[in-house]
């Protein structure tokens, strides 16, 4: 039978990317995101290829998350593969000099958010036996780097976490993917720098950064895996990337 993903943060970037693929296998896609006119046209051009759902939600929002789920009709309650995507870098700056802002919009979007969308998909998963999560950690979650510990701490936690639904949810049939991408182009950085356009290309000046695709093309080699196998962790980075923050610019 045609597997049901749910991916949240489809309206950009990795997400995107990962929908895109989804969609070229066919799958039936629940696609998230808070910007209501890039779901509108998700709908309208993967919807070609895809049955598509759209779902509009701030993962950080508890019951919005709680609601959304349930909304979901009958004929898409089944999720198969769920997609723990969502999430972004807010400011950038030493602990002292911390934005309380930014650090609430991180702890509570990569950490928190991403819980309250496990929590509300994975009892439908143990309860057919069977599922994949696939979260989407970072680098920056293996590597702390200056400047930027909120970040670090809050994908460090995706890191655990992913450990721990693997404890906890091998027994029930379900696969646990975790992916730590390094520096992946995309608007990542205008969100990090609050619209900063300048700033945030000198980020992947001077080197061949990954691409979103790139990274779908490790989501797709994971959720594809026979049933027997498990791609438990997957660290991707550029070629000219060494570690976190180690990237050999020309
Ligand atoms: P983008 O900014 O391009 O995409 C972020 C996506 O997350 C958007 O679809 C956005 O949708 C959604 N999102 C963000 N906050 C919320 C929220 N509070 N509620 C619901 N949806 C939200 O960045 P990327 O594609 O690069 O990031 C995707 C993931 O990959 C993130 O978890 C990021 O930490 C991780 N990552 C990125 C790397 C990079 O270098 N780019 C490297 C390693 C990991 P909308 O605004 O419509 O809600
Ligand atoms: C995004 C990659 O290195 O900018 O998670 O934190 S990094």
């Amino acid at each position: 039978m045609t597997p049901t993903a749910l991916i949240t943060g489809a309206t950009s970037g990795i997400g995107l990317a990962i929908a895109t693929a989804f969609s070229k296998l066919n799958y039936r896609l629940i696609l998230c995101g808070r910007r209501q006119e890039r779901l509108d046209e998700l709908q309208q051009s993967l919807g070609q290829n895809s049955a598509c759902y759209t779902l509009n939600f701030d993962v950080r929002d508890r019951a919005a998350v709680e609601t959304a789920i349930a909304s979901l009709p009958d004929d898409w309650k089944t999720v198969d593969i769920l997609i723990n995507n969502a999430g972004n870098a807010h400011g950038m700056g030493p602990i002292h000099e911390g934005d309380v802002d930014d650090w609430d919009a991180m702890i509570d979007g990569n950490v928190k958010g991403l819980l309250y969308v496990t929590r509300a998909v994975s009892p439908g998963m143990v309860a057919n036996g069977r599922g994949h999560i696939v979260n989407i950690s970072s680098i920056a979650g293996k590597q702390t780097y200056a400047n930027g510990g909120v970040y670090c701490a809050s994908k460090a936690a995706v890191e655990a976490l992913s450990t721990g639904m693997r404890l906890d949810l091998t027994q029930h049939g379900i696969r646990i993917t975790n992916i730590a991408p390094g520096a992946v182009e995309t608007e990542f950085s205008l969100v990090r720098f609050k619209g900063d356009e300048a700033r945030a290309a000198k980020i992947y000046e001077g080197f061949s950064p990954l691409t979103a695709t790139d990274i779908a093309d490790a989501v797709v080699y994971a959720v594809t895996a026979p049933p027997h196998v498990t791609i438990a962790d997957m660290t991707i980075l550029a070629s000219a990337q060494a570690a976190a923050t180690t990237i050999y610019r020309k």
